[in-house]
């Protein structure tokens, strides 16, 4: 069993290496993180979620966090266990890391779609969707990020079960997906922020995918997005665009960030991380450090402007 000091940070680890990580960080430092599986997948694999925060006795406001809805995103599963990571041996020392600790709880869901990432390792380096099937197709999967109650399926997502932007046959139809809503509507009263980790295009994005439409607090939105964008741009010049989703990169119906935020979670964001296409989702593991550096400062940026901004 690895412990977390043999862990490496700065490697693609495969799913095997993922769980195990989960299993011994969580029991490393019990007064900070703890961990709760919210169900299954298709496959059977247990969705593991970490809580970070310094246990309370009244009820802490929240951020939710995932990362790898996609299976190639590598980076973003990544990015995730460097936030552990830099949560848990910062707090005490980096003053803003222990008050958001001390006053909030940050759920971490290192791997959303856990069996399409385990078959990007063994079988198909460009999978997108899960691995659900369905008598009737041959095709395999529905893409998590469009299978979510928001505008399903109206826009930019297809309802061909082979397409890589197959919305599912219902929304939810996909257990992940269903998963993870049902955790963020039973906490919907915590819940303040809701971040979702992606890969590539450097970008910043808020509500709404689905829609033209501007978000009732699009300005504030834009506001953080661009706050949070320069901060991370500060550290090695990556350049960022923040925006709503339809205008900044294209209209696509069912995602998480518009579905998070129609439930009411105002603070609702999508990184698309490095890089802008030269590697695309094959991003070399020698960009996995600085990535997670600057990624670092940008969520560090939104969490400080949440607990500042709580309602
Ligand atoms: O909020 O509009 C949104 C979602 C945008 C992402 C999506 O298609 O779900 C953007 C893509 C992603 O990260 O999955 C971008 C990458 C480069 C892709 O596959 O097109
Ligand atoms: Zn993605």
């Amino acid at each position: 069993k690895a412990s977390p000091r043999t862990h490496s940070y700065t490697k693609y680890n495969s799913w095997d290496k993922v769980q195990s990580w989960i299993a011994s960080i969580s029991s490393s430092n019990p007064s900070l993180i703890s961990r709760q599986v919210i169900g299954k997948t298709y496959e059977g694999r247990s969705m593991t979620l970490l809580k970070l925060g310094k246990k309370s006795s009244s009820a802490k406001p929240a951020i939710f966090m995932d990362c790898g809805i996609h299976a190639r995103e590598w980076i973003s599963p990544a990015f995730c266990q460097w936030f552990v990571k830099e949560a848990l041996s910062t707090y005490g020392k980096d003053s803003q890391m222990t008050s958001l600790l001390d006053q909030m709880d940050v759920y971490v869901l290192p791997v959303f779609n856990i069996d399409g990432y385990d078959y990007t390792h063994k079988s198909n380096r460009m999978w997108r969707k899960t691995r659900s099937r369905r008598s009737g197709s041959s095709c395999v999967g529905a893409d998590p990020n469009r299978n979510w109650n928001a505008g399903w399926c109206t826009i930019g997502a297809s309802s061909s079960p082979c397409s890589d932007t197959f919305c599912g046959y219902k929304p939810e139809s996909e257990i992940e997906v269903k998963n993870v809503a049902d955790f963020i509507r039973r906490n919907k009263s915590a819940i303040k922020a809701y971040i979702t980790i992606h890969s590539y295009s450097q970008l910043l994005l808020f509500p709404y995918s689905y829609t033209y439409d501007l978000a009732a607090h699009h300005s504030e939105l834009l506001k953080i997005a661009q706050g949070a964008s320069a901060a991370l741009r500060r550290l090695y010049g990556t350049r960022y665009t923040s925006g709503p989703g339809a205008a900044t990169i294209y209209p696509a119906a069912g995602g998480s960030d518009d579905w998070a935020y129609d439930l009411g979670v105002k603070y609702s964001f999508t990184f698309e991380l490095r890089d802008t296409g030269r590697y695309g989702f094959l991003l070399p593991e020698s960009q996995i450090k600085p990535t997670c550096e600057e990624t670092m400062l940008a969520v560090k940026y939104i969490a400080a402007y949440v607990q500042k901004n709580l309602y």
